[in-house]
Order: C-alpha cells, then structure tokens, then sequence
C-alpha cells in the first residue's frame, strides 16, 4: 500500500559555500525520497537555506555585501550543487522568503497573545569577539569565554521569552512514549538527559541595536527573531502552514527531519516545544546522523581539510560520490572521508563488480545472440542460487530504507552482484559457446542479466543516471523506476536487445588521484615494457583479506587442505598447498590474503573459489598474513 512521505534537510547557514557534510544530508534525504516515490508513495522532499542572524550578518561585512547579497550569492552556490547532483527537491524554502517571514511572525504573534512569550531582563557574560551571550551555567570562575577563553563582559539587556520550560516534563513523557521520534535511540537518551536538568524559557528576541539582521518582532520593533526559532519553522511554512491548509494537511506530519548531531537540542528540544505552544502535531521521527571526517578530525575550515563535493563529483562522478558517502557511512555513527579510500570503493565495487558483470554480460550476449536477449530454459541450482541472492537484496532493502541502514542494504546488493561474478565464473559461459550448449547459455545469459535488472532498481535512487545508463544497456528503456518491477523473477523481457555502450564505470589509478580515469587502451603495455604490468592489468586481480574459519585435510592429498574462509561476510572454501607446512589448528583463525576474482576451480574434485597468497623459497613457505587487526574483506593493494 502506498503512503505519504515527507522528509526534510536542515537548512543551510549561506554564510560559506556547501561542503561535503552539506551534501550528505541533502544527498541521503534525496535517495530516501527517490525509494519513495518508486514504491508509488505521494513524497515532498523540501530543503533550504538559513538566511537571518548573525553568522550570515558577519559574513556579509566581511565580503562587503549587504546582507540579503551575501544570501543572494550564496544560496546560488547550494542551488547549484543541488542540481549538479542530482537532487531531486520538491521545494526550496529561503528564510528571507515572504511565505516563510509571514508564518513566523503569525506565531509569534499568536504566542504572544496567549502570553506565551513575556519580556524579561536577560542577564548574562556577553563575549564580544564571538558576539555570544553565556549565562553563569556555560562560565568558569573566571567568566572567560567557553569558545575563545578571552574575558566577556557582564551585560544586562531587554529580551523575550519562549515559555520553553513549561513542557519539560511533558517533553520527557512524549520522547519516552514515542521511541521513534528521536533516532537513533541513543540519541533519545542524550536529549532525555539534556532534560534532566531543568529546562529554562528560550530567549527568541535579538536587540536590534546589537543584531538587525532578522525577522522584526510583530509587537516590538526594536527587536528581530532569534534565528533558530525562524529557522525551525521552515519545516511548517515550506509545507503550506498558514496559507494553504489543504496541502499542510497532506504532508504533514513529517516523516524524517534529517539532521546531523550537531543540531540535535534544537530539533528535539525547542522544536518540539514550539509545535506543542502552537498547537501542531509532532513529527514522525528527527534523525540524526554522525560526522564525516577528515582522519579522525571533523572537517572544518580552520583545520583546512574540508572537501568540496563539487569538486569530487565532476572529478569522479555524480553517482559514484553518492554511492561512496551512503556505502560507506552507517547511518548515526562518524565516518572518515578520504579520497584514497573513495577510489579504493570505486575500484572494487563499481568498476571490478559491478561495471565487470555488466561488461561481461552484454559482450556476451552480443557476440553469441547478436545483442538479442535470450529466452531462459530449465533452472539448475546455479540458477536458483543466483536469483535468490539478488531477491534477498530486496527483501534486505526494503527494511533497510525505512530502518536507516541503507549501507546494509547497499551492501546486500553489492553481494548479488559478486555472486553474478562467481556465477559466470562458475557457468563458465565462454566454454558453453565453444561447446555449443546454446541453450545453456542462453539460460545463464539471461539470468545474470535478470539479476542485472533487479540491481539497476534497488541502486536507482542513489545511481539515478548510472542506473538508468545500466538498464539501457540491458535494453531496458522504460523511463520509470518502480519496485513494482521486483515483484517477480523473469520481467527482463526476452527478445529485447542489449546495446554494448562501453564500460560502466572506468577504473581510476589511485596513484595518481587524476581527474582523468585511466582508459581502457592504456592496459596493453608498449614492447620496452614487455614482462611489466600496467597498474590497471594488476588491479584486475581483486586481493582481500580472509578469515580462516575452519580448516581440514583432504583424504589422499598430503598436500592440500580444505579452508572455509570468511571475505567480509561472504562464506567460500578454498584448497590449498599449504598442508605441509601449516596444520589445520595453526591455519585457523588466520587473517590471510586471498585472490577474490579467481575463476573457481576443481582441485581433486573439490571446488576451490580463490586462492591464497604465500611466500616461497626453497622448502620454506609463510602464508601472507596482515599486520595487526583489520576487517576480512579489506582490499589489499
Ligand atoms: O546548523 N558531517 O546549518 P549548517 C556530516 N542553519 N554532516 C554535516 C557536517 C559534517 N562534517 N557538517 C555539516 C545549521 N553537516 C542551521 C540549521 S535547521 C532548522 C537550521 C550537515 O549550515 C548536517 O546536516 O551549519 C548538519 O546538521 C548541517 O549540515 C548543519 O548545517
């Protein structure tokens, strides 16, 4: 059945130009909103920028702009990356926006009225430098300002009050009766523990003798908004509250406000509070996410390690930068941005995995059916193994997008496509042609491609372009995306005709961090260079560590023993020389490096799917091992 789904992204302060940070929020909210609306869901995804108070005033000064030029300019720069990278926003709300000043100031005012906000003489240790008020809580003896440690000044000033207080214990009863309105839950218990101290009013006035950029208080003008109580509003005004009920009334509640942890008091303390003084319902869930970082630092300007997604994306690819930040972020937690460690995911999942099956797929079926799809025959257990990975990839998806774990899910995908690898390298479809089993290869044509199929949906809504690129080379050309199409086994409509466009995803040289990726051509090596091997020929070969899990010997091969070894989750045995030199007991529990891309084989009738790495001299053998304690499943190279 399909739903409503409404999901939106902080928005952005236009003091500086977006940074990567800014892109993940937004990019995530997209790729949410994408799912949705293939699952045939009524979706608003609204976005924005932030345009009052003091850090946009500041800048302003700074750059020599008045302060709606400083807006003016900078939110071209947000608009414009939102574009180049494909999201796909229903709205964008601007706080300097008519629709959006009018909504405030109704609240305001309505707060007002029913003595909800009340003037009060606010004292506190003013720090003029940061232009931040601390109250005797934030202080030390000293009164030395928490930000900077330069003295602040004691001033007295006129201010006015959101009676925030008031609903501290029924705050505290809704978050512990809602275990889903603040994600994920350790995230609950920090807010519920903000809580426990008691919860003063919320100053939402700013003289305007000391900040004037704002939106003017309806029954004071000598004052402006505080820029959070304007800015949270957004969520409301941008969904039609105050001007348009009908459709207030069909997005709202939202589904997910996205926010990063940075922001969390102020979504699930005065946000909530706000909507309780005025009446309106409270959202479905806050989400918050984790950092990304530079090393083990956040990204910040001062530190100069922030990285510009614009940059990244016409370096590397729209679709691959998306996929890398949700791959490789576990929703809630930090995680550490690197551009070797971009190219190294780029490298084995989308040129290796994913951009080799396509690649292998359709020359294939172009040069044994002319490009035209075959029909399948009987299934064989190959068969059966191959489809069941790629319809547990969408069962795994479908909880992952509403459980926030979309990297599981990705990677439950990325796994039906290396099974699609093993697949072929088990069907072994080139020794099919050359026998003439044309109707087994038609079979095994069709169904990798089948399960081609099913990857090109559940990646769509991060890898829209390359997606859409993959079905069209599968001869899909239906301009929509819907689950629907996963419902059954066998929709890849036979007769239809692949087209060979190229490669899917060109693989980049990690030593050269170019902008340019390496072409194909660049593989043969010149004659002076004979017996070397292009950095592109050795990354065919896909080394990753392994976990031996279980290990035996094989009855009659003194020489070999069997290992079940585990490759970042993936389950395979292998059989190796090693029995002379290694006993079962010893080999156990080994971190080892294995050729993960090895054709499988039958070594004295056992299969094998990989092999070892190990070095030799004379009558001496070391299995290669890695120093110190790392996933299984890591690349190596
Ligand atoms: O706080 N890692 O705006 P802002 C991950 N205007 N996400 C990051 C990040 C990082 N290193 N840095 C920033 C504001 N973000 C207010 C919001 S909403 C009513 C008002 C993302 O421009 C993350 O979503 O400082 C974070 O919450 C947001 O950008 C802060 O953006």
């Amino acid at each position: 059945m399909s739903e409503k789904f409404y999901v939106t992204t902080p928005i952005y302060y236009v003091n500086d130009k977006p940074h990567i940070g800014h892109a993940y929020t937004t990019i995530l909210a997209d790729v949410l909103s994408r799912y949705h609306r293939m699952n045939g869901d009524a979706t608003f995804f609204l976005t924005g920028t932030d345009e009052h108070g003091q850090k946009v005033q500041k800048a302003a000064v700074e750059h020599g702009m008045t302060e709606q030029e400083q807006c003016d300019t900078t939110v071209v720069r947000f608009q414009e990356l939102w574009e180049k990278l494909g999201i796909s926003n229903d709205d964008f709300i601007r706080t300097t926006e008519a629709r959006h000043k009018n909504v405030v100031r109704k609240i305001l005012q309505d707060l007002y009225d029913r003595d909800l906000i009340y003037k009060a003489e606010y004292k506190g240790c003013y720090c003029v430098p940061c232009e931040r008020f601390f109250t005797d809580k934030d202080l030390n003896e000293e009164k030395t300002c928490p930000e900077c440690g330069r003295p602040t000044n004691e001033i007295v000033e006129s201010n006015y009050f959101f009676k925030m207080g008031q609903y501290q214990q029924w705050l505290i009863d809704y978050i512990k009766e809602h275990p889903k309105f603040i994600l994920p839950d350790y995230r609950a218990n920090e807010t519920l523990g903000f809580l426990k101290k008691p919860l003063a009013d919320l100053c939402i006035s700013r003289p305007k003798s000391r900040l004037a950029w704002g939106i003017e208080l309806p029954f004071d003008k000598d004052y402006v908004c505080y820029v959070w109580f304007d800015a949270l509003v957004n969520y409301i005004s941008g969904a039609g509250y105050g001007s348009n009920d009908a459709e207030f009334k069909k997005w709202w509640p939202a589904s997910f406000h996205l926010i990063g942890k940075d922001i969390l008091t102020t979504h699930t303390v005065y946000w909530p509070t706000m909507l309780k003084a005025i009446g309106v319902e409270m959202p479905e869930s806050i989400f918050a996410h984790g950092w990304w970082l530079t090393g083990q630092n956040k990204m910040s300007k001062s530190l100069g390690n922030v990285v510009n997604p614009m940059e990244m994306a016409e370096r590397y690819g729209v679709d691959a930068f998306r996929f890398f930040l949700l791959a490789e972020m576990s929703l809630g937690q930090d995680a550490s941005f690197s551009e070797d460690a971009f190219i190294e995911k780029y490298n084995s999942n989308l040129a290796n995995d994913l951009g080799n099956l396509l690649s292998r797929i359709v020359k294939m079926t172009v040069k044994q059916f002319g490009g035209i799809i075959p029909s399948p025959t009987e299934e064989n257990d190959d068969d059966k193994e191959l489809k069941s990975a790629a319809i547990k990839a969408v069962e795994v998806m479908k909880s992952a997008v509403p459980g926030m774990k979309l990297n599981s899910g990705i990677e439950e995908v990325m796994n039906a496509v290396r099974a699609g690898n093993r697949y072929i390298e088990k069907t072994a479809p080139w020794t099919l042609a050359k026998s003439g089993d044309t109707e087994r290869l038609g079979t095994v044509m069709y169904t990798a491609a089948e399960a081609l199929r099913f990857v090109s949906v559940l990646l769509y809504p991060i890898m829209p372009s390359k997606m859409t690129e993959l079905r069209k080379a599968l001869g899909i050309n239906t301009p929509e995306v819907n689950m629907k199409e996963l419902e059954k086994w066998g929709g890849l409509v036979p007769g239809s005709k692949m087209n060979d466009s190229g490669s899917l995803f060109q693989r980049i040289c990690i030593t050269e961090k170019a902008p340019e990726t390496a072409p194909q051509s660049q593989a043969q090596t010149p004659d002076s260079d004979a017996g070397l091997v292009s950095i592109d020929d050795f990354f065919k070969t896909q080394l990753k560590t392994a976990k031996v899990v279980h290990a035996e010997k094989i009855d009659g091969a003194d020489k070999l023993l069997k290992l079940q070894i585990d490759i970042g989750g993936e389950k395979r045995q292998i059989v190796a020389g090693v029995a002379q030199y290694y006993t079962p007991e010893e080999i156990i529990g080994k971190t080892i490096v294995v050729v993960a891309n090895l054709k499988s084989a039958k070594i004295r009738g056992i299969d094998s799917q990989g092999m070892l790495l190990a070095a030799k001299k004379g009558k001496g053998l070391k299995l290669i091992t890695v120093d110190g304690e790392i996933d299984s499943g890591s690349s190596v190279g």
